[in-house]
């Protein structure tokens, strides 16, 4: 496809979220996807960045959210129909409430500085929020998703207890589609240059909590460079608070939390890094799953050895939903405003319906989506263009005749490689990365 015409498409979904009128945005965006690696248009004209950034210090409206916990919030994905997630609508995933800068003050974008540093930087640098958003910037369109969206799966369909896998019951909400606009880190190391005894980069927060850090192998963040970032515009806007304001981490396909939000400092070290996030926040605990060595050389921040109790979540594995919600019968907690009781069956009117759904492949991108119908033979599910590959989520369409009775519904992602969804993963405890294909139970009246 030619580039004006990936440009034409990308124009077109940004015109789709604000047709929704759930972007405040109200002058023309320019977008472009990575993918074809064009230069985007900063998203403030008409404002100084510390003026717009201002403009937006308002914390998200949570009747567009399903309130998981305090600052735990899944996106309705039963209602998702666009290609981009309206921002108001997209999952907040954080560990402590979101600072704003009336009580953080480092959140300002007038005071905010982002320190680059470490034994492995040559030339260590500080960046101002004006500064930042000078650098070359790029745009991409990646889905993010928590670790733990799907963990429901572990305790409907796997038949686990909330004693053998625990955590937050996102059903499948904790995933959205954004265009995040970043300085990449290419741009970053070319500035402050690094040692060749680079091993690890710790992207770190610090304001929310002082545990909010996260360590990534420094030849995983070479291979995804240009890709992954620092970003500070969602959907053509300024980050809004939720999202990291006015600065965070955009790692497309990765597990959301090598996405750090509020970030302050990206240190380059020779040494391997422990903190609560790779040790015992977020990784994969259970019999699958060996627990990685570690040395007495490497750092530990705020852990110590016996806590590293697994290996990390790294890329996202592929996934699909139709936008129906899932009936909860064994589910430890039932969040509060779901759409449906404990045990109760989402209704459909007999007759031609057509199923809608999404399917994602973050690190190879999706080939082909099926569905099955009550145990029966998969059929080919509609993709809906565009399908931009890597990091992206598409849509799609199945043609259903609803017959009355109670159906399951089944849907399944094969990637660009050939692999497919599992029925069932392996377990672990924290519930992180269910990929196992999803059950849809629909009572047909
Ligand atoms: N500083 C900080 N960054 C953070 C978190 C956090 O609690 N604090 N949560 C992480 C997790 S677990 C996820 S899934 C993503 C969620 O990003 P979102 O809230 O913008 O959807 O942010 C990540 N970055
Ligand atoms: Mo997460």
């Amino acid at each position: 496809m030619s580039e004006a015409k990936h440009r034409a498409e990308a124009d077109a979904l940004v015109q789709e979220v604000l047709k929704r009128g759930t972007n405040t945005a109200r002058r023309s965006l320019c977008v472009s996807a990575a993918a074809f690696g064009a230069a985007a248009a900063l998203p403030l004209a008409g404002a100084t960045p510390a003026q717009a950034q201002a403009r937006r210090a308002i914390l998200k409206d949570d009747s567009r959210v399903l309130n998981i916990g305090a600052t735990v919030r899944s996106g309705k994905y039963w209602n998702f129909t666009t290609f981009l997630t309206p921002v108001e609508e997209f999952y907040v995933r954080n560990h402590y409430p979101t600072p704003i800068p009336e009580q953080r003050p480092v959140l300002n974008p007038a005071n905010w500085r982002l320190r680059i540093h470490g034994e492995s930087v040559e030339r260590p640098l500080e960046l101002t929020y004006e500064q930042l958003l000078a650098l070359p910037s790029r745009t991409i369109i990646a889905t993010m998703e928590c670790h733990g969206n799907g963990r429901t799966l572990f305790w409907e369909q796997d038949g686990l207890t909330g004693e053998q896998v625990s955590g937050g019951n996102w059903i499948l909400g904790a995933v959205g589609q954004a265009e995040w606009q970043y300085v990449p880190m290419s741009e970053i190391f070319a500035r402050v240059g690094v040692k060749p005894d680079a091993r690890t980069v710790l992207f770190w927060s610090g304001v929310d909590g002082n545990d909010m850090g996260r360590p990534m192998p420094y030849a995983d963040v070479v291979s995804l460079q240009h890709d992954m970032g620092i970003c500070y515009a969602m959907n053509g806007n300024p980050l809004p608070p939720d999202h990291g304001a006015p600065v965070r981490v955009v790692v497309p396909g990765w597990g959301g939390t090598a996405s750090i939000k509020w970030l302050t400092e990206i240190r380059v070290t020779n040494k391997r890094v422990w903190c609560r996030l790779n040790t015992r926040g977020e990784v994969f605990i259970g019999p699958a799953y060996p627990r990685p060595e570690f040395s007495p050389d490497d750092e530990f921040i705020g852990v110590t050895p016996e806590d590293i109790r697994g290996p990390m979540v790294t890329w996202m594995p592929p996934k699909s939903l139709i936008t129906v919600p899932l009936v909860l019968e064994r589910s430890p907690s039932v969040p509060p405003n779901y759409p449906l009781q404990r045990g109760q069956w989402p209704r459909l009117s007999a007759g031609r319906q057509v199923l809608r759904g999404y399917a994602w492949a973050p690190q190879h991108g999706v080939r082909e989506v099926h569905v099955r119908v009550d145990g029966g033979p998969w059929q080919p599910a509609q993709i809906r263009p565009p399908n931009l590959g890597k990091y992206t989520w598409v849509r799609f369409e199945f043609p259903w005749e609803a017959t009355p009775g109670r159906h399951v519904i089944e849907t399944r992602t094969t990637d660009t490689t050939g692999y497919m969804q599992p029925e069932t993963v392996p377990m672990n405890i924290l519930g992180m990365a269910h990929g196992g294909i999803p059950k849809f139970r629909i009572e047909v009246v």
